[in-house]
């Protein structure tokens, strides 16, 4: 899905992701390709160079974090602006039963086909009894497919082939519907290839005869800014109350999903991703903007590190680490720093390069023994460990729910790390990794280890 927006993007962004300090130069030449990208991906010429600016004004006003790279930050302002485009948050249908919705779009938009998938979508996660209707009077293969939507859908249809009138149609419809007690009712439209005087008198009439209380035009994603100015005349003709972006799944270039929202301000409520009844979605901009990207794991890692880091404490540690004066307080601290993250499996998913490392309950339960056990020494066991011996340990155990050789475990852990530090200090890194690694491999390792 949109991968041609992700790959010329990438190739922008990557570069900026290690940078350790922004320059004008470097950013500069990042923007510049930015806008290439969204250019390429025909995106409106505005909204590409106000997107541009906004995030240069951003980087500006920028305060430096410092567990992330100033790169990194830049990726997350990006994304950012990218979920402001694509329309912040989802935005859903209206509450009510019954709710009637009029699909409206050009030919091959995929109205038919998308009418069918909001049956059933709203069937299954809305609780809704949904009747189709037919309201196509020039292509009778169209009242055909739909009723074979229903079918699948398993849900109530109504068509009538020898009727050309849709005001009659969409009226008997509504009777129908009330008859088989359906709470949904959604009525697929005709459509041109073109916006015309005809297809839009039509649509007013039927609208008027049925009242709906959603309009949604279907676009077809493929035909990027075209599929923007669609929306906007028909949005100036019926004022549509949502879009849905079909044919995501194809070569579709973004033009259409990054500038629609701007251009129209009507929100892009659903997705199509395939030609399948379940292949549709609700739309979330910032899922799509991580997908655009395809840096999530940056993205989250700023967010967290935005949220929750305290960068002062995460400063000092790293300096007592370097220094290998690293007790079991600091430990501590650090290992409930990682915490306030949220699961470690969750963090290190999201460490690039590190979300092959699996790490399952039984760690983050490790994790919770290790904080118990220090949590039941005194402040001068846990600052100076070797003390820890005899009867300190039998009580700490008890303390804390283990065994006495849990606790040892811990304390042998806590040296071999107290090791590494040194190791790193004696400029030892490589052979320390190498260690680290062995360490982790035997399911034993040392979780919230800083610096990882
Ligand atoms: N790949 C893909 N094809 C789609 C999607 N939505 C619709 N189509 C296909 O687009 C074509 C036109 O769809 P249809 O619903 O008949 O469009 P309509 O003329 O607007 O009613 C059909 O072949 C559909 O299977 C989608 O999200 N992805
Ligand atoms: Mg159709």
């Amino acid at each position: 899905m949109l991968e041609n927006l992700t790959d010329k993007l990438g190739s922008a962004l990557r570069n900026l992701r290690g940078v350790g300090k922004l320059t004008e130069e470097n950013m500069a030449d990042a923007l510049k390709e930015v806008r290439q990208a969204l250019l390429s991906a025909d995106v409106h010429f505005k909204v590409a160079r106000e997107f541009v600016s906004n995030v240069k004004e951003q980087c500006i006003g920028q305060e430096v974090l410092k567990s992330v790279s100033p790169g990194q930050q830049v990726i997350k302002i990006i994304h950012d602006e990218l979920v402001k485009l694509l329309g912040e948050g989802t935005t859903e249908l209206e509450d009510k039963k019954p709710l009637r919705i009029m699909m409206v779009g050009l030919h091959g938009s995929g109205k038919t086909t998308s009418s069918g998938k909001l049956a059933q979508f709203l069937a299954k996660k809305r609780d809704y009894r949904p009747a189709l209707v037919a309201c196509d009077v020039y292509r009778p293969a169209a009242i055909d497919q739909l009723e074979m939507l229903s079918k699948t859908v398993g849900c109530t249809f109504y068509g009538d082939r020898d009727e050309k009138d849709v005001v009659k149609i969409g009226k008997r419809g509504l009777d129908a519907a009330k008859d088989a007690d359906a709470n949904l009712i959604i009525f697929d439209t005709a459509g041109r290839l073109q916006i015309d005087v005809d297809l839009i008198e039509e649509i007013k009439q039927l609208k008027n005869a049925i009242q709906p209380d959603e309009i949604l035009l279907v676009a077809d994603s493929a035909l990027g800014q075209e599929a923007v100015n669609v929306a906007k005349h028909f949005h100036e003709a019926v004022n549509i109350t949502g879009i849905i972006l079909t044919k995501l799944d194809g070569d579709a270039r973004g033009g259409a999903a990054l500038s629609m929202k701007t251009v129209t301000d009507v929100p892009i409520k659903f997705m199509g991703t395939g030609e399948k009844v379940e292949e549709f979605e609700i739309f979330h901009p910032d899922r799509i903007a991580s997908r655009i990207l395809g840096m999530g794991d940056v993205v989250s890692l700023v967010e967290k590190a935005q949220e929750t880091i305290d960068e002062k404490e995460a400063e000092r540690l790293a300096e007592k680490m370097r220094k290998a004066d690293f007790n079991l307080e600091d430990f501590l601290k650090q290992m409930q720093q990682v915490k306030k993250m949220g699961s470690l499996g969750s963090i290190m998913g999201m460490m690039p390069g590190m979300s092959g490392v699996e790490i399952g309950d039984e760690e983050e339960k490790k994790m919770a023994r290790t904080e118990a056990i220090i949590l039941s020494m005194t402040l001068q066991e846990r600052r100076t460990p070797r003390l820890l011996r005899g009867s300190r340990l039998k009580r700490i155990a008890d303390g804390s729910g283990v065994q006495v050789r849990d606790v040892n475990a811990l304390l042998k852990q806590f040296n071999q790390m107290q090791k590494m530090m040194k190791m790193m200090n004696g400029g030892k890194g490589r052979k320390m990794m190498k260690a680290m690694k062995a360490q982790m491999g035997e399911g034993g390792g040392m979780p919230g280890l800083p610096g990882m």
